[in-house]
């Protein structure tokens, strides 16, 4: 069985964790997962979102220990460089990625989460940086993502600690998007990947950049990009759609394809 199962269906493509008995950890199987996924949304124009969810209770457990234990410094080394490669490579996808988090999401399946663009989570999950629980630090975010999006003081003591913080903890600290009941979280993540895959793909892809890559900005450089990131969508066939559309009273037909 491969460890990450791919399945499209209508312009959405999931890509299911599948280590169920070592809750998904991230051994090289998955990495490799991963790398095949990154080259699938690079070739397949037709993915215009993708969604990552974990089988079994967990979304990820993280890298994987025993993985660690076995291989000399410099596999680990290599194996952990093209995790790390991998997860940069979902912020310069031209489709967004959702994070549907089904339960664990801790150390390298937390920063695999924060990587992507939204987080949808179940009422069930729990997200955590436990790393110095086991004498080593977060290394794909961990401590970058985490400050930036929930605050300094608090990733730090979450990094310090290794201590677990719920869905609906995570959600109050701007780390998840929404919780919602464990038995819906699919049917509520493909109802926001429809929402967006029946947007223009071009201007969904540019407010995906203007956002990952202005967030990095600071904000003059950030609303400069931005103006430039308009222009080009402007420029394109869907805006003329788009506008149409609306003067015409109708629903836009845009691109199907990115
Ligand atoms: N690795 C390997 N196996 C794991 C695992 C992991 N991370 N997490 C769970 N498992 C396995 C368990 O060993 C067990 O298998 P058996 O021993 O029964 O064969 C099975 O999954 C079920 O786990 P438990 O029996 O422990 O289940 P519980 O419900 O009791 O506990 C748990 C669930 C998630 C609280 C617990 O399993 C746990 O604490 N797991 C470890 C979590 C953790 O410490 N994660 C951080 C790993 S370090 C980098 C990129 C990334 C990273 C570093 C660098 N660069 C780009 C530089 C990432 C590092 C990490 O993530």
């Amino acid at each position: 069985m491969d460890a990450i199962v791919f399945e499209k269906e209508d312009g959405i493509l999931w890509a299911k964790l599948n280590r169920p008995e070592a809750l998904n950890a991230i051994n090289e199987d998955v990495v490799a997962g991963l790398e095949k996924l990154v080259e699938k949304v690079r070739e397949e124009r037709d993915v215009r979102v993708v969604i990552i969810i974990g089988t079994g209770k967990a979304f990820c457990a993280g890298a994987d220990i025993k993985m660690f234990l076995r291989s000399d410094t410099f596999t680990a080394r290599e194996i952990i460089e093209r995790l790390g490669k991998a997860l940069e490579g979902f912020e310069d996808l031209d489709a967004p990625i959702i994070a549907a988090v089904n339960g664990f999401a801790l150390g390298g399946g937390c920063e695999m989460a924060m990587a992507c663009d939204l987080i949808i989570a179940s009422e069930k999950a729990f997200f955590g940086q436990p790393e110095i629980n086991i004498g080593i630090i977060p290394g794909a975010g961990g401590t970058q993502r985490l400050a930036r999006l929930i605050g300094w003081k608090k990733a730090m003591e979450l990094c310090l600690t290794g201590d677990r913080i719920s869905a609906q903890e995570a959600e109050k600290l701007g780390l998840v998007n929404k919780v919602v009941k464990d038995d819906e979280l699919e049917e509520e993540v493909r109802k926001i990947a429809k929402i967006i895959a029946e947007k223009s793909p071009t201007a969904v892809t540019l407010v995906k950049q203007a956002v990952n890559r202005g967030f990095k900005m600071g904000l003059k450089d950030g609303i400069a990009y931005e103006r430039d990131l308009f222009a080009l969508s402007f420029s394109s066939e869907d805006a003329r759609e788009g506008m149409t559309a609306f003067v015409e009273k109708r629903k836009p037909e845009f691109r199907k394809t990115r």
